[in-house]
């Protein structure tokens, strides 16, 4: 076992769920590091693959600050590969050259179940028995980026169900599962962001990445193998990622969650005019106070991180149309704000967190009256449930879709706040 090796030499990274998200920032970090190469799986479609591979991997990453843009190209993956590729994984996983794997593929991804054609986990899972197989003693990281509490747990907890036997009793002498919190907003790109990338740096980029000046990323320190030296791009290395990973998830995502639902129940369309909103404003403050209340943080640093986070909200140039994040609500509402109601002692204790849920019930209610789609791994039963006539029945059939046990208490303050919440 090799246990010992310099966490900071050069090897490759492959990177799972090559969207914007990971292109603003994981790779951009990567990049920074210096040394090491990527080679990326795209998520559901294949097309990003085919853009990415005809520009040599490179893309151009607009900063986009309330001032200003800049301007720059990130060049850091050699390959990208269609996610159904699972023989390229498997070749890649085998090859102890790899050394850590990446993943942003979505709270649904890790509830996709045992099938590799479907499941990214699943589809590690077939990569590291090859890997045993092989007989490589280098020892490889699986990092979850993306936001739920414990994302390492509950990437090991997917990958494990669906290894063999064998890989399991492997699996902990060789594989490090690491827990991370990321963040950056990310909207998607806009009309004029090629025109831009181009202007600025002359590449023919198809596939340009808008985000924010602000980014963060801290990482459980517990690589056993090589790692890209990370901390050369500002990346932070702590013993205690739960604190870290709950105050982003409940404060930034939570107030995300709370906005895409009720600002658009309220008739606007983006993240600033949603904070710029007096009642969605207030009903955010409320959020916050109660979310804050369940951090063991101290006051003058949860202060310094809702004021900024309210700035990043405002900035009038990022255009983060809400829409992008009303998506899966149905697995977003159970890391963000369910918890927060049940560490409250319920629902009359935390009525921020229940306008949240009743902004997601009352909004899938009026897309689906209206005949629009909504974008959500429980799509169907969201339409089914949308669509019943009486409103406790219906909040309680949407809430049943949220895996967590919800109480009456819950469900009759659900339907209360449903009609208090500020309309177009
Ligand atoms: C958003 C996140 O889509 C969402 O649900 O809340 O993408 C958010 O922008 C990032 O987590 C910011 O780091």
């Amino acid at each position: 076992m090799t246990g010992t090796a310099a966490p900071t030499d050069e090897g490759r990274l492959v990177h799972l769920g090559i969207g914007n998200f990971a292109r603003a920032h994981t790779l951009v970090a990567t990049d920074r590091a210096g040394g090491w190469s990527v080679v990326a799986f795209t998520g559901r479609s294949a097309a990003m693959a085919d853009a990415l591979n005809a520009q040599g991997g490179k893309y151009g990453l607009i900063v986009r600050g309330a001032e200003g843009d800049e301007v720059g190209i990130v060049d850091v993956i050699d390959a990208v590969h269609p996610a159904d590729d699972v023989d390229a994984l498997v070749a890649l996983l085998a090859d102890p050259f790899t050394a850590v794997v990446t993943l942003t593929i979505t709270e649904k991804g890790y509830a996709a179940g045992n099938d590799p054609a479907t499941s990214a986990p699943a589809r590690i899972a077939l990569g590291l028995r090859a890997r045993r197989e092989a007989g490589v003693e280098e020892p490889i990281a699986l990092v979850s980026c993306d936001n739920l509490t414990g994302n390492g747990e509950v990437l090991r907890k997917a990958v494990l169900e669906a290894a063999d036997a064998e890989t399991r009793d492997w699996f902990d002498a060789h594989v490090d599962v690491i827990s991370t919190m990321v963040d950056r907003i990310t909207p998607s790109a806009d009309a004029g962001a090629s025109e831009l990338v181009r202007e600025r740096t002359g590449l023919d980029d198809q596939v340009p990445v808008v985000t924010e000046p602000f980014t963060e990323w801290v990482l459980e320190d517990r690589f056993r193998g090589r790692r890209p030296a990370w901390e050369k791009a500002g990346v932070q290395f702590t013993d205690d990622i739960e604190l870290h990973e709950l105050r982003k998830l409940r404060l930034l995502n939570g107030a995300h969650t709370l906005m895409a639902y009720a600002g658009q129940v309220a008739g606007v369309e983006r993240v600033d005019e949603a904070i710029g909103h007096r009642e969605v404003r207030a009903l955010v403050e409320q959020l916050w106070s109660e979310a804050r209340s369940t951090l063991d943080l101290p006051e003058d640093q949860l202060d310094a991180y809702t004021t900024a986070l309210e700035e990043r909200f405002r900035n009038p140039r990022l255009a983060d149309q809400l829409v992008r994040i009303a998506a899966d609500g149905s697995v977003k509402l159970p890391v963000r704000a369910l918890p927060v109601i049940a560490e409250r002692g319920g629902p009359e204790n935390a009525p921020g967190e229940v306008a949240a849920v009743a902004a997601w019930t009352a909004w899938v209610t009026d897309r689906v009256r209206a005949g629009e789609e909504i974008k959500d791994p429980k799509a169907d039963g969201i339409a089914a449930a949308a669509g019943l006539e009486d409103a406790t029945e219906r909040v309680t059939a949407l809430l049943a879709l949220l895996d967590v046990p919800a109480g009456d208490a819950l469900i009759g303050a659900v339907v209360a706040e449903e009609a208090r919440l500020p309309r177009a």
